[in-house]
């Protein structure tokens, strides 16, 4: 087969625009089947020099006609491409009028425009807007916009673009129009239009300096009942960011607008954001608190793209992170603010490990600044975002809260309405603070997860504690050798009694003194000495996440034990306990390998059980934090500290050690699954959601008793007498592990249930893709033909496939290769509706080498059968063949 290899896009490339866009008109008439848009742009040459050509990118597009300042071109005035079109030699400024049609409706990429329950909307990023029209579909080339929109009254009676409404009016025939003019340049990323029946949830935001804001939520009639908890989240990220970082909204308007076809959470089109309705719709019966959490932090992460991302933007893709490492950051630290901040550390930490840890191990490792890409759209990573966000997280503690303040006030300063560099942002930050940034650099440049091994001394004459510091960065694609890294390392000592001991470093004055120091860890080894030091206890390593690393210090289970029960930091205590069960996890599995079934193994440490009983018992602690503490690290965790992935063994110790601590806490666990039964009224907010957490956490090890009736009984209790979606989805989760035939029972009932909520209906499709039993596979094929799944809505995709591939290790993993080859079909099934989706769904597949070498040798050859086919997306073609290396 030949193939014609799809082009790399590098970093190093990267030139200036030749040519401006003064302002850009564009007009719509809106047909499902066939839309027709008109485009007026003013253009100007950027250089004074010699004129180059004029070249605009486009795609499946129909061109319809073109002319330049009035005049019709003829096909000898212009090249067309499949992906441009190019005018040789045009004037050095003049206005190009361009006509194209769309097709709206058979649009099931979900990027250009496209329809979606007779909802006609946008999604530009990243580079959606040339399936619109001709463009100069960049970043870089910022513009105001006006647009027109017709179409009939009577379907599309809302129609919507950005910034103001100027005008509106009736037309012949039952059409209408709205005339939209969006003030601030904005590159066409930005761009969105909306048109549909839509309902409305309205409210008001008066800024700090007086500005009244008019809100609207939009969705499909009957959901507005289900739009308050966003609304009051927007409100909320409204203010917040006013008082954190001194931001305001600009408008007198901003629109949010939510669909049920969309590839990714949401978009922050400026004034117009676009989401996926999961991240808008929510009340108690049909939500969980997690969704309730997702809501408001999709919300507020959108909202805040109006500065960073809408206002200043990036320069070209490879600076992503500019606008989504700076904008996780910001959304992370409203959530903290907004709930428990420990807790929601520890859930960034949990995803971070669960997902970009893997990526940045794997054949897809990159850097959070990328050099090169084929198809910018797979690079909206969990390393682009997640990472990003730790690395932005990293300057706030190297340059302290007000510190970090006072660089991005100047970043805003310099670069409001301009499209700029990571190296920008870092520049501000440096500059605000006087401060040496190079070395700190490298977090954007290099790729991979640090290794950071940590050993203590404690010299009882001299009364002094050496800590030594070893870095090293693992070969990434591409990066066979790494410099060492700036790692602001966060330690802490505790004494006898679980207190911290001050800590001052030699050389450095009284004043100095602190219980958690933040050390400047910059090179390959390093030691620091702490001068009038108590005889130590224990040694807190990495206190609050401080840096994404991984962290290797021998600790024995005893230390472990006292630091889950004493560190000052809650992050460390949490830490702690993670680490102890996977050595003993770890252990176990390394004896299941060794023996068999593991049932003559080496009893768990029993001082575990004994810390899950102290955390029980302690009503000092916060319940959401409880949760985290007793629930055990994933099997996805535990599979990345593994050399060979034994899936089996990771599954088998795990349960092992619930079914330990279940059967040796029973009681205690009982009482406080007791304790914890709700009262009153149902509210989402994060007390009553933390005691739901720890008490569906109690009911999960419980739940490892299901041969006694009486627990059987309890889970189905809580399935039935629910009057909340996070206990219901709770008991059902362990339902669908357990066999019998109170399981199908509880199945059925739910589907009935919910069977008109598309959003319930998915968790019912991603619960029983999750489920550990033999048949799961079978399950998810015949589920694939149910009436409530489609190929063409990536979320019922993600749901019951994508909770398949990457939900479900033990079953996904069968040694029969039956899941790859399952996977590998719906990759090349889905691949021409929705390449991007494809492409995101196909990670799994990639993590080949970590596998034994039967496994290998199936994924292996899954991913050859994609590679074979000869039409494929850019999209999948760059994973797939990265995937293979
Ligand atoms: N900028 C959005 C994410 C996003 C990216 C691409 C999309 O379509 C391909 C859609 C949304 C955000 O960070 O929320
Ligand atoms: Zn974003």
């Amino acid at each position: 087969m030949t193939r014609q290899e799809p082009k790399t896009v590098r970093r190093e490339d990267y030139r200036p625009p030749a040519y401006r866009i003064e302002t850009v008109e564009l007009e719509f008439d809106l047909e499902p089947e066939t839309t027709r848009v008109r485009s007026r742009l003013d253009l100007r040459a950027a250089g004074a020099g010699s004129r180059e050509p004029l070249v605009l990118d486009g795609e499946s597009l129909e061109l319809l006609s073109l002319s330049l300042d009035g005049r019709k071109l003829g096909s000898d005035d212009y090249a067309l491409e499949d992906d441009k079109l190019t005018i040789p030699a045009p004037p050095s400024a003049f206005v190009l009028e361009i006509e194209t049609a769309i097709h709206p409706a058979a649009n099931t990429q979900l990027s250009g425009l496209y329809v979606s329950n007779d909802v006609f909307c946008t999604q530009c990023e990243a580079e959606g807007f040339r399936r619109i029209t001709y463009f100069l579909d960049r970043p870089d080339v910022m513009t105001t916009y006006r647009t027109t929109i017709r179409a009939d009254r009577r379907k599309y009676p809302v129609l919507l673009s950005n910034g103001n409404l100027v005008e509106e009016g009736e037309l012949d025939g039952g059409r209408h129009f709205a005339v939209w003019h969006d003030p601030f340049p904005k590159p066409s990323y930005l761009f969105a239009l909306v048109a549909g029946d839509l309902a409305c949830n309205e409210d008001r935001f008066t800024t700090r300096s007086g500005r009244d804001v008019r809100l609207r939520i939009f969705v499909e009639h009957g959901k507005e009942g289900r739009t308050a908890y966003a609304m009051d989240s927007l409100k909320r990220a409204m203010r917040w960011d006013e008082e954190r970082f001194g931001l305001e909204y600009d408008l007198d308007l901003f629109n949010i607008v939510a669909v049920s076809d969309f590839n990714m959470g949401a978009m922050e089109n400026k004034s117009l954001n676009v989401f996926n309705d999961k991240y808008i719709l929510a009340d108690p019966a049909t939500a969980t608190d997690s969704d309730y959490a997702g809501i408001e932090t999709v919300v507020a992460h959108e909202y805040f793209h109006n500065w960073t991302g809408n206002r200043i933007t990036c320069r070209d893709w490879f600076q992503l992170s500019l606008k989504e490492g700076l904008t996780v950051f910001r959304d992370q630290e409203f959530s903290s603010d907004m709930r428990s901040r420990p807790v929601k550390r520890i859930q960034d930490v949990r995803t971070l490990r669960a997902h970009q840890f893997p990526e940045d191990a794997g054949p897809l490792a990159h850097p959070v600044r990328p050099d090169s890409y084929i198809e910018i759209n797979n690079f909206y990573t969990a390393t682009v975002y997640e990472k990003g966000a730790e690395v932005i997280g990293m300057l706030q503690t190297v340059l302290g809260r007000d510190g970090f303040r006072e660089g991005m006030d100047l970043y805003v300063e310099r670069h409001d309405g301009q499209a700029v560099t990571c190296d920008d942002f870092v520049a501000a930050m440096a500059d605000a603070n006087g401060a040496e940034l190079e070395q700190f650099k490298l977090w954007y440049s290099q790729a991979g997860t640090p290794e950071v091994e940590v050993s203590g001394q404690y010299d009882a004459d001299a009364g002094a504690y050496e800590l030594t510091v070893a870095q090293s960065c693992p070969p990434t694609p591409g990066q066979p050798e790494k410099k060492p890294m700036h790692i602001p390392l966060a330690v802490g000592l505790l004494d006898g009694q679980g207190r911290d001991i001050r800590l001052r470093p030699e050389g450095e004055p009284e004043s100095a003194v602190a219980a958690t120091r933040v050390l400047p860890v910059r090179l390959p080894r390093q030691t620091f000495r702490f001068e009038n030091v108590p005889e130590p206890r224990a040694l807190s390593v990495n206190r609050g996440f401080s840096a994404p690393v991984n962290v290797k210090i021998a600790q024995s289970g005893a230390e472990r034990a006292f630091l889950m029960a004493h560190d000052s930091d809650p992050f460390a205590r949490w830490e702690a306990g993670q680490q102890f069960a996977t050595d003993l996890l770890l252990r176990r599995v390394a004896e299941i390998q060794r023996g068999g079934n593991g049932s003559g193994a080496t009893p768990f440490d029993p001082a575990f059980t004994e810390a899950v009983a102290r955390i029980l018992r302690d009503e000092t602690l916060e319940k959401a934090f409880a949760a985290e503490a007793i629930a055990l690290p994933g099997e996805d965790y535990l599979a990345e500290r593994m050399t060979v992935i034994d899936v089996e063994a990771i599954h088998a110790a795990r349960e092992a050690l619930r079914r330990e601590v279940a059967r040796s806490l029973e009681g205690e666990l009982m009482r406080v699954y007791e304790a914890n039964r709700g009262q009153g009224g149902f509210s989402p907010d994060a007390a009553q959601a933390g005691r739901r957490a720890l008490r569906n956490a109690v009911l999960a090890y419980l739940a490892r008793l299901a041969d006694e009736p009486e627990i059987r009984r309890l889970v189905i209790e809580q399935y039935r007498g629910a009057d909340n979606m996070t206990d219901r989805m709770a008991a059902l989760r362990l339902l669908v592990d357990i066999d019998g035939p109170e399981r199908q029972e509880a199945l059925d009932d739910f589907y009935e249930r919910f069977r008109d909520n598309a959003l319930v209906i998915d968790k019912w499709l991603a619960l029983q893709a999750v489920s550990s039993l033999p048949n799961t596979l079978a399950r998810v094929t015949e589920l694939l033909r149910h009436p409530a799944f489609s190929l063409e809505k990536p979320n019922k995709v993600r749901a019951l496939i994508g909770s398949f591939t990457s939900g479900n290790p033990l079953r996904y993993h069968a040694a029969d290769g039956s899941g790859y080859t399952f996977h590998a079909d719906r990759t090349l099934e889905l691949d021409p509706l929705n390449p991007q989706v494809a492409a995101r769904l196909l990670a799994p597949l990639g993590r080949w080498r970590r596998f034994d070498e039967g496994r290998q040798e199936k994924m292996k050859a899954q991913l050859e059968r994609i590679l074979a086919q000869p039409k494929l997306s850019r999209d999948v073609y760059e994973i797939a063949s990265k995937s293979l290396g």
